[in-house]
């Protein structure tokens, strides 16, 4: 399948290594028009910024993209536009449209391309009472089985945490806490869970993802990356408006892979908006995170040419 790189992420590619995967779910369900534009915009502005090329990536009239211009985001931000993990690819290229590509669809093409890191907001996880709906996303299965280090602010509590986190385990995936030992929950710093390991650097993230590499073992790394203190909402605040949204999607009888998008902008609304500004900050700080691991990574892959 022919995937279109940019030119600017192919040169990166071939030299220096120094790129940033980000996803297109969060822009055409994850977040409203025209907040989603803004961030998308910004999060490779921020990756530049540290130093990286950032690699958006998603699915435009049919064709596989890497590295995306102003009028691709545009199109994801306001049109039509099909959520896809791994079922709807050969759909969404086969009718010529447009997808946005989730965790799971990200992570894919990134390895295919070689690209190692990739910054998100939230992973998707095992959902509440998933032990009866088996409603678990493919992102945990495509973090089995490919070698990409996403960063992620944890999973929001719409999900099952512990289920997730057993899970994950199953499928031998760490979560590596960010000068952290807790799991976070997105809008909160906080959960009742703790992460496999704490590392305190980039560098030492950088160090433990190449190391399963090179064993090699099979799979990604999650790095939780707690939401900045600035932003962080109250657990229990947070908590009854995840229990009402939860309580709608039951009544709406919303299933499968609507559910995710339902509950976040049903989160939105309720809040009214307040949730909107923490996720902004969360995923600006996790780009910032990713940036600094995929140049650590790219000089212990001795990728980097002097200049
Ligand atoms: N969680 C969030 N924001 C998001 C998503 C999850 O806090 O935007 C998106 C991501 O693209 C993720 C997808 O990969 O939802 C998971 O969907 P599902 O639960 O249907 O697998
Ligand atoms: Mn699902």
């Amino acid at each position: 399948m022919h995937i279109k790189i940019s030119e600017e992420v192919k040169k990166a590619l071939k030299t220096h290594q120094k790129v940033v995967a980000l996803e297109s779910t969060i822009i055409s369900h994850g977040l409203p028009y025209p907040d989603n534009i803004e961030v998308a915009k910004t999060l490779e502005s921020i990756i530049r910024e540290e130093g990286a090329i950032p690699a958006t990536i998603a699915i435009i009239n049919g064709e596989i993209k890497v590295g995306l211009d102003e009028h691709d985001l545009e199109i994801l931000a306001k049109e039509d536009v099909v959520k896809v993990s791994k079922r709807d690819f050969g759909y969404v290229i086969s009718q010529k449209k447009h997808g946005g590509t989730t965790v799971s669809g990200t992570i894919l093409v990134a390895a295919r391309v070689g690209i190692q890191v990739f910054a998100t907001g939230g992973i998707g996880g095992v959902h509440r009472y998933g032990e009866n709906t088996m409603d678990i996303s493919r992102d945990l299965e495509e973090l089995a089985e490919h070698s990409v280090c996403v960063v992620c602010a944890g999973a929001k509590s719409i999900l099952d945490l512990g289920l997730t986190l057993e899970y994950l385990e199953t499928k031998g995936v760490e979560i590596i806490g960010y000068q952290t030992e807790v799991l976070p929950s997105f809008y909160s710093r906080t959960s009742p869970f703790q992460v496999t390991h704490r590392l305190e650097t980039p560098q030492e993230i950088a160090t433990l993802f190449h190391a399963k590499k090179t064993f090699p073992l099979k799979g990604g790394i999650v790095v939780a990356n707690p939401i900045p203190e600035s932003h962080a909402m109250a657990s229990d605040v947070i908590e009854s408006y995840i229990e009402q949204s939860l309580i709608l999607a039951k009544e709406k009888n919303i299933t499968g892979k609507e559910t995710t998008p339902f509950l976040l902008s049903t989160i939105k609304d309720l809040t009214k908006g307040e949730s909107l500004e923490a996720n902004k900050a969360l995923v600006y700080n996790n780009a910032r995170l990713a940036a600094k691991i995929a140049i650590e990574l790219a000089y212990i892959d001795k990728k980097i040419i002097a200049f």
